[in-house]
């Protein structure tokens, strides 16, 4: 299954436009907020010149670039945890998805109606977080509550740590993200249970709009930067779903009149790649070669799992290259005689450039 990015944010901020510009999937963009009820999804294909290399190396029958699914969300409004503008449901398609990218409205246009008064990101992005936030105290508050309920009887292995979920209750009041680091395999089994919104890793993007100022635009960056701690990407939303919409041809000579380089949508699909920590990693067995968009930080028997669960449930081992050794001795034979071809288990931590042949009983 491939990995699943949820775009989020206000209603009105350009997020149906954006999946547009990278999936060309025709999602239904329009000046009406709520626009999108259902969610859109497009399909990208992430460019990649490492799987064009181990193509020429490892002469497969097939080769299948790694893709990344989309998915469009419903705008968020205060009080969405509590069930405002369908809030709940929209939240739900949230928790699905394995990473965020939470667009923010930088453009201003008064032919489009803004959910507050004039444009303000930083303003956004906090109540967009509040709402995660607030949802996620709702979840660990019933899981609290049903801790409670449970008898005495029940046997303590089976018992979640009421001190641990209280403390989790406390941050998440504060509006603080939960530094996993240092929590026992208990605790992270439960932290992976919970699937808390505000721990997914996320990105903000700001839609530029296509005629803001250089000035006003690096203040609105700062500001969010200052905010957030991180880089946020800029993209002219618009811009890029009506490139997105033209013939090749016309394309430069559109992006000259516009002065811009280079389609933004390219590398922003690269730039999401990083931001968000994502690895890229390759299976050849089969006369297939196929590239994969994981998490960093995945397992190996979870990474066969996004394959087929069958895979990940009859895990045995893992034969493992890396593309550096098959790039610079040019075959597997070589990479095996130099001694660099490796057997890994079930903790193995998938690396960017891996190889893999996965073992598994069927
Ligand atoms: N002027 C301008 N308008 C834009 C830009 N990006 C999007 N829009 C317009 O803003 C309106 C809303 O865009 P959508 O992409 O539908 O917004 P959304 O965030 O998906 O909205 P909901 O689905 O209602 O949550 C549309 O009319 C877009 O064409 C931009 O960069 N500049
Ligand atoms: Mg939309």
């Amino acid at each position: 299954m491939a990995l699943t990015i949820g775009i989020i944010g206000l209603p009105n901020v350009g997020k149906s436009t954006l999946l547009n510009a990278l999936a060309s999937a025709g999602a239904e963009a329009s000046n009406y907020p709520f626009c999108t009820i259902e969610c859109n999804k497009g399909v990208v294909t992430v460019p990649d010149e490492r799987l064009d290399r181990l193509a020429e190396i490892l002469r497969p029958d097939k080769v299948i670039p790694s893709h990344i699914t989309y998915v469009d969300i419903a705008g968020l409004v205060e009080g969405a945890s509590r069930g405002e503008g369908l809030g709940n449901k929209f939240l739900h398609h949230i928790r699905e998805a394995d990473v965020l990218v939470h667009v923010l409205r930088c453009f201003d246009d008064p032919d489009i109606t803004h959910v507050f008064e004039g444009v303000d990101p930083v303003r956004d992005l906090q109540t967009v977080e509040t709402e995660l936030f607030l949802s996620d105290l709702d979840r660990v508050g019933k899981w609290i509550g049903k801790e409670r309920e449970k008898s005495k009887a029940v046997r303590k292995g089976e018992r979640k740590d009421l001190g641990f979920l209280e403390k989790i209750k406390g941050l998440l009041s504060e509006e603080k993200r939960i530094d996993q680091a240092g929590m026992n395999e208990h605790q992270l089994e439960a932290m992976a249970e919970l699937g808390l919104l505000t721990q997914k890793p996320m990105i903000l993007v700001l839609n530029s709009g296509e005629s803001e100022e250089a000035d006003c635009l690096e203040g609105q960056v700062s500001t969010v930067r200052d905010h957030h701690g991180h880089e946020p990407v800029v993209i002219s939303a618009r811009v890029e779903e009506e490139l997105a919409e033209l013939p090749e041809n016309d394309r430069e000579e559109y992006m000259r009149e516009l002065g811009i380089e280079a389609e933004a949508r390219k590398s922003f699909i690269e730039r999401c790649h990083s931001l968000l920590g994502l690895v890229r990693y390759y299976t050849a067995a089969n006369g297939k070669l196929q590239a994969w968009s994981i998490l960093e930080g995945t397992k190996a028997p979870d990474a066969a799992g996004m394959i087929h669960s069958d895979m990940r449930d009859g895990f045995i081992r893992a034969k493992v290259m890396s593309y550096a050794d098959l790039d610079s001795h040019g075959s597997e034979a070589e990479v095996q005689h130099q001694g660099h071809l490796r057997t890994e288990g079930h903790d193995y931590i998938i690396k960017d450039g891996d190889v893999i042949q996965y073992l598994f009983k069927r």
